[in-house]
């Protein structure tokens, strides 16, 4: 299998994630990317291939125009303030001030733009969530053209719970979601997400959940005792032309692989059904049993058999790098996914 990756991963090295009222240094941290390359080296994945540049506008396809010149400009504003520390929103418009004006002042409008305040901005973010959507979209074009049936894209910074407007979750920009847009724009009339991250898409789903061209399932963390809290349960289904395109797997604390696979047997059941053109897996590996901040209790085999079963859906598939936290088996556990949706494992 051909992956895509870049170096320019590196320039995303924040040094605080505000966790349990500390700045800690970030779970999502370029040392993950290693472990993942050391495992696709060891076990001959296949080549990696640079990315190509498909320029910005691939990005505010999906993206508000707003929210991308925020997030190239954050950094140069937080330091031109005066801020000694990275750049963290402390104010948002909550409940009880839904306002939709954005404030002149970097402070308010980081909170503006965020849904989260764990994830910092500094140096470099922007630059590497720029590539990070390229690797994910020169593997879309892979795709797209026919001439592979399985990408790996190894993104870095992660991107489903970026929405349109919002950055958060270790997330700015939604990679999926772009080269979702991008495989519609090449002329493929129905796009399949299916997002197995520990975590819920809430920003894929947010993106598409009007929209009945891009059907988008999830397989996650509970939101009751799992972040992103405020999204991802069973009864958001859709809306308008997007009703019935949505659909939510929400999973208790110490899910074993025996109950996850019941959930996304369903989801590549409505997958064939929907009967789209091709898939694009949001992958995480941090449904992982050791994984440092999730609640799934998978082992590094059972990515084997998740991996052989979506290949039962014989979709030309894309698989974009979610999440999937500091522990070494973050490469075994993403290669043995991979193996097992190549058929080789
Ligand atoms: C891409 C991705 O996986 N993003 C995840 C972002 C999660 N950020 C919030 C983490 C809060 C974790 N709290 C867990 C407590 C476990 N003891
Ligand atoms: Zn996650």
């Amino acid at each position: 299998m051909d992956i895509i990756y870049s170096e320019d991963h590196r320039l995303r090295a924040s040094k605080t994630e505000l966790y349990g009222g500390e700045l800690l240094p970030p779970f999502e941290c370029p040392e993950r990317m290693d472990y993942i390359l050391a495992a696709i080296r060891d076990r001959g994945l296949g080549t990696i291939h640079s990315p190509k540049d498909f320029g910005r506008e691939a990005i505010t396809a999906i993206h508000d125009e707003g929210f991308v010149t925020f997030i190239e400009t954050c950094w140069q504003e937080w330091q031109d303030a005066g801020f000694k520390g990275e750049a963290i929103a402390s104010a948002w418009p909550s409940r009880s001030m839904p306002s939709t004006r954005i404030p002149n002042f970097i402070d308010g409008k980081i909170g503006y733009y965020t849904l989260a305040s764990e994830t910092s901005i500094s140096a470099g973010t922007a630059e590497a969530a720029y590539t990070s959507a390229q690797v994910a979209l020169t593997g879309a074009e892979q795709i797209s053209q026919g001439s592979q049936q399985r990408i790996f894209s190894l993104c870095r910074p992660p991107g489903h719970h970026a929405s349109k407007d919002q950055y958060g979750g270790y997330c700015f920009y939604n990679n999926a979601a772009i080269t979702a847009q991008y495989m519609r724009d090449q002329g493929a009339a129905k796009i399949a997400i299916l997002d197995v991250d520990f975590h819920h898409g809430n920003g894929t789903q947010a993106i598409f959940y009007d929209r009945d061209d891009v059907l988008f399932l999830s397989i996650h963390g509970d939101p009751a005792d799992a972040f992103p809290y405020f999204l991802g349960h069973e009864d958001e289904k859709g809306e308008g032309k997007g009703m019935g395109y949505n659909f939510n797997y929400p999973l208790a604390p110490k899910t074993p692989y025996s109950t996850w696979a019941l959930a996304l047997a369903d989801a590549l059941n409505q997958i064939s059904t929907y009967g789209a053109d091709a898939l694009i897996v949001s992958f995480g590996a941090d449904t992982f049993e050791y994984d440092p901040i999730s609640f799934f209790k998978l082992t590094s085999n059972d990515f084997i058999d998740m991996g052989r079963k979506i290949a039962t859906l014989h979709l030309p598939t894309l698989t974009v790098m979610e999440g999937g936290y500091a522990v070494e088996e973050v490469g075994t556990n993403t290669v043995n996914f991979l193996l097992g949706l190549e058929g080789s494992s």
